[in-house]
């Protein structure tokens, strides 16, 4: 921890000079240029695009922190289409961009284009999803077929412990609301297919669940919790609606807890279950993950029970370590985001101090 300290210590002086040098030795410009160059850092980020609150909070943080940091950002919305990222990414490596960060709208896919980074010589930072490799720091660092060198830098949530984390909220708080059930029905919406996101909280709630990991559908072990309907609703709230009328229309009087894997698909959900004239947060009890405004919104109505956190206020530490991997300084191959989990009974107080 010490060691770690110091590191960062010398980390901001390098940082704070480099800095000065480009400010003309003064001004608070937190970095922008590294050693031996003499003008901005060019940043080339590739965004999913605008799905989510979540979202466009994470695209905010971003581009603050790149103004903050006195970085030349160009950035780049896919619009949710892997080929407008690889396209965009493509680009960035033609225009000579410094370096580059992007959000991985699914896990698999990236290997060709990762490999034309490292060709060109520019490293890449993933951020908030993952792909293959994200907590491994590779044997040879040479090595470019070893995924593990395909980025130098993950920043984002550890996905499958926030599946953890709204399960604990299940299991602890379930039988509170709705008392007096031997068996509890969950449905579930999924965030996109073959999204880190998605495919982390499928597997962290059943986990905690004590239900097979790789089917969706199933029984927890002690017989408690059954998951009797899931679908993904791709992370919007238009299609959260959708599929939970879908739901409704099918089993509408046997939903006992709706998972949904993001606050918008939830808040699309409430609608829906309200629509079909059952009252949400009572009738069903309503778990999301993120944790945004419309969820603390929904929380103090009464309407939604619980949000678990993932941070979309990424940007500075994606700025701070594109200038640190600039400078040849060691960065962590995983920066894990800090997050808590929210419900009726803490909602209220911490709404105010809410950023996004
Ligand atoms: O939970 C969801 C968004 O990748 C963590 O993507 C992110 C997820 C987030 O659209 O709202």
């Amino acid at each position: 921890m010490k060691l770690a300290k110091k590191a960062l210590f010398a980390g901001l002086i390098l940082v704070i000079a480099a800095g000065m040098a480009f400010a003309g030795g003064g001004g608070d410009s937190k970095g922008g240029v590294t050693k031996g160059m003499d003008r901005k850092i060019v940043m080339g980020y590739s965004q999913i695009g605008a799905e989510s609150e979540w979202r466009t909070a994470c695209t905010n943080s971003v581009k603050a922190a790149a103004e903050e940091w006195n970085i030349d950002l160009r950035f780049s919305d896919a619009q949710q289409q892997q080929q407008n990222q690889l396209q965009a990414i493509r680009t960035f490596i033609q225009q000579k961009v410094d370096i580059i960060a992007f959000t991985p709208v699914v896990e698999t896919g990236w290997e060709a284009i990762l490999k034309e980074c490292l060709d060109a010589g520019i490293p890449t930072i993933c951020v908030d999803r993952s792909i293959e490799g994200s907590d491994r720091v590779a044997a040879n660092p040479n090595d470019k077929n070893d995924p593990d060198n395909w980025f130098t830098a993950f920043i984002g949530s550890d996905m499958e412990q926030e599946g953890n984390r709204a399960a604990k909220w299940v299991i602890a708080n379930a039988a509170k609301i709705k008392p007096g059930k031997s068996v509890y029905n969950i449905a579930e919406l999924q965030g996109t297919v073959g999204s880190s996101a998605q495919m982390g909280r499928f597997k962290g709630f059943r986990d905690t669940l004590g239900i097979n990991p790789t089917s969706a559908l199933g029984t927890s072990k002690d017989g408690k919790f059954k998951i009797i309907l899931s679908q993904t609703g791709d992370f919007t709230r238009a299609q959260g609606k959708q599929v939970m009328e879908a739901f409704m229309k099918s089993n509408g009087n046997d939903i006992d807890v709706l998972l949904a894997h993001n606050d918008d698909m939830a808040i699309g959900a409430i609608q829906a279950i309200q629509e079909a004239g059952k009252v949400p947060g009572k009738d069903i009890v309503i778990i999301g993950i993120d944790a945004v405004k419309g969820a603390f919104e929904a929380m103090v109505a009464g309407t939604m029970n619980a949000s678990i956190e993932c941070n979309p206020l990424l940007g500075p530490q994606v700025m701070e370590t594109a200038v640190k991997i600039l400078n040849k300084q060691p960065v962590e191959k995983w920066v894990v985001s800090t997050e808590s989990d929210y419900d009726q009974t803490n909602a209220a107080a911490a709404y105010p101090t809410r950023q996004y």
